[in-house]
């Protein structure tokens, strides 16, 4: 990027750069909330010293200079000169014409259907356990596709918690730090049972929801019990583009959900089976047929047309073309994106058995844990 050409307008309250030829305009009161100097942020954990209330409300620039790729500017009333690295500044340009459609993601971000598993995202435990740049690519492949394959994973009771300490911490729940998913006797959860398992996101009904999933497979020698995998992002951007007003009702009006089937847990939410952000970003998919509550926050009058998008979602994540199915060995596990990645479990019969164990961890460990392997430059 090159940027070219400094001016002030509005008596100084807006800084002007001309980047790529294309003009820019940054606030005085952005730029001195961004500056990076010693007295502004700490040099040692870059974290910031000051609050908003220590910059003057009136501040404006008086002077702006271009050198050596660096734009000073000398904000008053402080008398205080700043230093940007004219990088920066184009690199956090603001001032862009922003037409995002509803249910935007973010760039890297890429929506698959059954397609994919040609190119199944997998990687080994040997490779991804001992080489940091194999890690930084699994990990790239639940940021791009929400979920990811892995193979060779030791078998003993818990390993699964070790894949989640190669980038992140386990988050234990009523459950426990992690849990056997075979069939039982008296099971406090359908999972714990041989029934097939509707493609879904795991406990919509607790809020915050975790964020990731990690199901590993000890044993599986039963008839069935295979693994489907869903891309929920793809799946609501399918009913977008065939039915906006049904995206609409499952978007703009709260679900319920809840978990009820163990003495002393009463877990209970109300959110929005597609969530989007305030500025129209697609969040998160929630989908569990097994813990959908009763619905009370959508207005009579559009109960039914929910119903209808509620439908034809679960049309849609039952349309063989959208899905990913394979049937885990021992040693095998797959890591999905429970915001967004729906899966599923055929029906298990036989005389074998069928024992996979899962746990919990956070994205934002996942992704920050990525972003330090990138910073690193080994990928
Ligand atoms: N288990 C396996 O969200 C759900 O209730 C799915 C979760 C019981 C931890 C099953
Ligand atoms: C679960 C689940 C799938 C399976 O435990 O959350 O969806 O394959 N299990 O048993
Ligand atoms: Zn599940």
């Amino acid at each position: 990027m090159n940027v070219s050409g400094v001016s002030l307008q509005d008596g100084g309250r807006l800084l002007e750069l001309a980047i790529d030829g294309v003009r820019r305009r940054f606030h005085a009161m952005w730029l001195r909330d961004n500056a990076g100097d010693a007295a502004t942020r700490s040099a040692g954990n870059g974290q910031r010293l000051i609050t908003i209330l220590d910059i003057p409300a009136v501040t404006h620039i008086a002077e702006a200079r271009l050198a050596d790729g660096t734009v000073s500017l000398r904000f008053e009333p402080e008398g205080k000169t700043v230093d940007y690295p004219a990088a920066w500044l184009a690199a956090h340009a603001y001032d862009v014409p922003a037409q995002r459609r509803l249910g935007w993601t973010a760039a890297g971000i890429e929506r698959w259907d059954g397609g994919l598993n040609a190119e199944l995202p997998c990687r080994s435990w040997a490779d991804v356990s001992s080489n940091r740049a194999a890690l930084g690519h699994w990990l790239a492949a639940v940021r791009r596709y929400g979920f990811a394959v892995m193979t060779g994973a030791p078998t003993e009771p818990g390993s699964l918690c070790k894949v989640a300490e190669l980038f992140g911490y386990v988050r234990e729940t009523n459950y426990g730090r992690w849990f056997d998913v075979r069939a039982e006797v008296n099971p406090n959860n359908l999972a714990y049972t041989n029934l097939g398992l509707q493609a879904h996101t795991d406990n919509p009904y607790r809020d915050p929801v975790p964020t990731l999933q990690i199901l590993h497979c000890l044993e599986n020698s039963v008839d069935g019990g295979d693994s489907i995998v869903v891309d929920g992002f793809r799946l609501v951007e399918r009913l977008q583009a065939e039915h906006p007003r049904w995206f609409d009702l499952l978007t703009r009006h709260c679900a319920r959900f809840a978990y009820e089937g163990a003495k002393g847990v009463r877990l209970r939410s109300k959110r929005p089976m597609v969530e989007l952000g305030p500025d129209g970003e697609l969040i998160a998919i929630r989908f569990n047929n097994r813990s959908a509550a009763a619905f009370t926050d959508v207005p009579f009058e559009d109960m039914a047309d929910f119903y209808a998008a509620y439908r034809r979602l679960a049309e849609l994540i039952e349309d063989p073309a959208m899905a990913i199915t394979f049937k885990l060995k021992p040693g095998e596990l797959f890591i999905v994106d429970n915001t967004r990645v729906l899966h599923a479990r055929k029906s298990f019969s036989g005389s074998g058995k069928r024992w996979l164990q899962g746990c919990y961890a956070d994205k934002d460990g996942l992704l920050s844990t990525l972003a330090a392997i990138e910073e690193d430059g080994v990928m």
